[in-house]
């Protein structure tokens, strides 16, 4: 076992008795939302992973540790702390080394999934390359890692705030499949689609849990994107929130916002521009990754007994 893992006791008996284990990132709590629905919702979705049959572990770096399961005070930490460094695999080593309070990204939560031996990952967006990335370069770890870790992760596509088509082409070139969830399209977080179809659409979670299996299967090291659209009740179409993205990018660059705060920015400031709205989407796209994160999960445990 890795010396640097250190897990809670729930994933622990969970692992003991072979129960499906989904993971769960920290970055959202810390960076994503504000509080108190940065604490209301993690503690939501390990509720809801719980209620589909499968066992929660939100993974955070503490004390030098990469703690797998965070107990209800850990998860407090990390909502309201002010010291947090956001973690992709560059401050993974810094953060542990230097016993920081680290929130993993998608990226650093890939990381510690697959070292940890955790196959599903239910989350909010993958990051991707960012709108104007020939003239500023900014792309996020997160596609390096999906290409590298034997990781599902379950998303609502990747974050609209992006360059979706480059962000595509990315994913094609280093060889990770694109699963519309019971959908063709490619969705775009706060929508329902990119206007982008995925590569394959996948209707069950016994599907998709036969496309990981036959994956790793092959010895591919390689991870997958679950695109699971946000329901059609909570969804904020394309074009009306495109316009509040391209201002909120155009404020990011005026106000020389660079590296990784870029997308902790852009996120707060669409929310403000849009009222409020955003927020209430984005919540109701992680709840409802958690939820089918726990079935793919559970279908995925039983192919594999
Ligand atoms: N999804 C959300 N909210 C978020 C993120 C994803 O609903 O805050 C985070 C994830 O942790 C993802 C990160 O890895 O945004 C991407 O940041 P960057 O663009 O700096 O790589
Ligand atoms: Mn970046």
């Amino acid at each position: 076992m890795n010396p640097y893992l250190s897990f809670s006791e729930e994933v622990q008996q969970a692992f003991q008795q072979r129960l499906p284990v989904v993971a769960l990132e920290t970055t959202i709590i810390s960076f994503g939302f504000p509080y108190p629905y940065n604490l209301q919702t993690a503690l939501e979705m390990e509720a809801i992973i719980r209620q589909h049959g499968a066992v929660p572990a939100t993974i955070g770096l503490i004390e030098g540790k990469v703690k797998i399961g965070l107990d209800k005070e850990e998860i407090e930490l990390f909502a309201t702390k002010e010291q947090i460094i956001k973690v992709s695999r560059r401050d993974f080593a810094y953060a542990l080394s230097q016993k920081k309070l680290g929130a993993t990204t998608i990226s650093g939560t890939m990381i510690a999934a697959h070292l940890a031996g955790i196959r599903v990952f239910a989350t909010g967006g993958l990051g991707g390359v960012h709108r104007g990335s020939h003239l500023h370069g900014d792309v996020s770890n997160d596609l390096e890692e999906i290409s590298r870790n034997q990781v599902a992760v379950i998303s609502s596509g990747a974050k609209a705030i992006l360059d979706l088509p480059l962000t595509l082409e990315y994913l094609e070139t280093t060889g990770v499949p694109v699963v519309g969830y019971q959908s063709n399209d490619f969705a775009s977080f706060y929508s329902r689609t990119s206007g982008l179809p995925s590569n394959f659409r996948l209707d069950s979670p016994a599907e998709v849990a036969k496309l990981m299996h036959t994956q790793w299967d092959l010895g591919f090291s390689s991870g997958l994107l679950v695109a699971n659209p946000v329901p059609k009740s909570e969804e904020i179409p394309f074009q009306e929130i495109d316009h509040l993205i391209q201002q909120a990018v155009a404020e990011a660059e005026s106000q020389k916002i660079t590296g990784k705060e870029v997308t902790p920015f852009l996120l707060k400031r669409i929310n403000q521009l849009s009222d409020g709205k955003s927020l209430l989407t984005n919540l109701a796209l992680v709840r409802e990754n958690a939820k089918v994160g726990a079935q793919i999960a559970v279908a995925y445990h039983q192919l594999n007994r």
